[in-house]
């Protein structure tokens, strides 16, 4: 899996600024990495961690739209878990980063959060609904965003 990831981190650094580290992209003030490997979302958070890292916060409509108009030219189609969830206490979002930090700023898709089937905990942004977040289930396998500052 790691090989994949490194692979897919080359593919990535070509559009990379300077000050961000190997893989990450610049856009703002942070600095993202997209990874292209699927993977559970306490899998993306440990992937993120390890390249010094945390899934994405996304604290305002400038950053929401930077991503999103970034994975609206090379999201591949794909959904890609951001960082917060409601595994606190259903209903009520919390980033991971500061933790437990309740959501500001939301970009949901309309009708979302709407916790299908009561088993739906984490955030992602799916390429079906234009990468406006969606609340899915945490044991699907998606591609996920790791920040860091520069
Ligand atoms: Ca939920
Ligand atoms: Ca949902």
């Amino acid at each position: 899996m790691f090989a994949v990831l490194l692979f897919s981190l080359v593919v990535f650094t070509a559009g990379a600024a300077a000050r961000c580290p190997l893989g990450f992209v610049n856009l703002g003030r942070s600095c993202y990495l997209f990874a292209s490997t699927t993977v559970d979302f306490a899998g993306a958070n440990s992937f993120c961690q390890f390249f010094g890292s945390r899934l994405v916060t996304i604290s305002s409509s400038h950053e929401d739209h930077l991503i999103r108009s970034y994975l609206l030219r090379h999201g591949k189609g794909a959904t890609y878990y951001i960082g917060g969830t409601d595994l606190r206490g259903e209903g009520i979002f919390t980033w991971e980063r500061p933790h437990g930090k309740k959501l500001g700023y939301t970009g949901w898709k309309h009708g979302e959060p709407n916790n299908a089937k009561g088993h739906e905990h984490c955030m992602s942004m799916p390429a079906s609904f234009h990468y406006r977040w969606n609340d899915v289930p945490c044991s699907r396998r998606y591609r996920f965003i790791c920040e860091r500052a520069h």
